[in-house]
């Protein structure tokens, strides 16, 4: 009986919040302490029922209950009459019509955007997703990407040590290593996620982002990297872009090559080296990539003859700056309501 009276209460309670008027209030009263049919009424006529010597003490409980729901349904008429809620029935209240509070919407990160953007080409092309730690050994953030302890990559790449021999992650490149660790090919894997690196001003940030990826399998050429390349980098940048191939060199793929596209701004003119995006070369740097390196396959146990696979990495800032006409990176970060406001719900 005790868990009825109790959800008896609740009910009540729920029932005065929605209450905007003092008829609402008063159905919920003779809808429970009415006299022909209130819920608690019932119980109460009940009693006659019960054993002679139960009826005393059940009957002072029903009552000490009847007081509750008294009690409840006075202080709600009251808060009722005081509040400045309007009033259906008619009586002064606030004025209804005066306009509300405007919720904020909020908008979607461009850098989760252009993230998401890449993200959904690469899957579209059968890519899977992996993740891993920002907190990286030695081993996995360099030794098994072929970059050993006194390799010059290591002072190209400005890193934070959290001890020493763990770093915050200088690219999501590790989390590949991880994976071919842990499976065997055929794999398509892109890696997104936060990198750090010491280094801050207008186009470096000491937190950025990257997405990583490679694919392996048997006979995967450079046709393959230059075919799945392109085919990202035309659809990220909607319209038709022109796309260039460069050598390089990192100390995980071999050949390595830069991926540039046609500058968005001056579409290639180079505006007699006075365009703003590209300052007159032309091109802008999107991508590296490369076949990779027989050693990185020693590392996680493949066997370099029998497979063979490329790789790519981008930094998600610059597309996005690229994409926007941006020319500051901390503006990311800085989480300026009029900043964000310009990117669509
Ligand atoms: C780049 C450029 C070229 C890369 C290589 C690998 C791994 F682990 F498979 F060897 N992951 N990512 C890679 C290759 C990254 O970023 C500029």
């Amino acid at each position: 009986m005790i868990e009825t009276l109790e959800r008896l209460r609740e009910e009540v309670t729920g029932r005065l919040e929605g209450c905007a008027s003092e008829q609402e209030i008063e159905q919920v009263r003779i809808d429970y302490l009415g006299r022909k049919s209130g819920k608690l009424t019932a119980l109460l006529r009940g009693l006659r029922e019960l054993p002679a010597d139960e009826r005393p003490r059940a009957g002072q409980e029903l009552n000490r209950r009847r007081a509750e729901l008294e009690g409840l349904l006075e202080a709600r008429l009251k808060d009722l009459q005081e509040s400045g809620k309007p009033r259906l029935d008619g009586a002064p209240g606030l004025d209804v019509t005066l306009p509300g509070n405007r919720v904020e919407r909020g908008r979607v990160h461009p850098l989760t955007r252009v993230t998401d953007e890449i993200i959904d080409i690469f899957t579209g092309m059968g890519f899977e997703i992996a993740r891993g730690p920002d907190v990286e050994d030695d081993y996995h953030n360099f030794e098994a990407l072929n970059i050993p302890r006194d390799h010059p990559a290591r002072d190209m790449q400005d890193t934070f040590f959290v001890s020493d021999d763990h770093v915050l992650r200088t690219h999501t490149s590790p989390v590949q290593i991880r994976v071919m660790e842990q499976r065997r090919p055929p794999l398509q894997i892109i890696a997104p996620g936060a990198v750090y690196r010491h280094d801050d001003d207008a186009t470096h940030s000491p937190v950025f982002h990257q997405v990583e990826g490679f694919m392996v399998d048997h006979h995967i050429t450079f046709g393959d990297l230059k075919g799945v390349l392109t085919h990202f980098l035309e659809q990220i940048f909607q319209n038709e872009v022109r796309v260039r191939f460069r050598p390089s060199f990192f100390p995980f793929t071999e050949p390595s090559a830069e991926v540039d596209i046609g500058c968005l701004l001056c579409r290639g003119a180079g505006d007699a080296g006075n365009c703003r995006v590209c300052r007159g070369s032309r091109w802008l740097e999107i991508l590296g990539s490369g076949m990779i390196d027989p050693n990185v396959f020693r590392f996680v146990g493949y066997d370099a003859e029998t497979f063979s696979g490329f790789a790519f990495g981008m930094g998600v800032e610059r597309i996005a700056m690229l994409k926007y006409g941006m020319d500051d990176i901390r503006m990311f970060f800085q989480n300026d309501i009029r900043f964000l406001r310009q990117f669509p719900a």
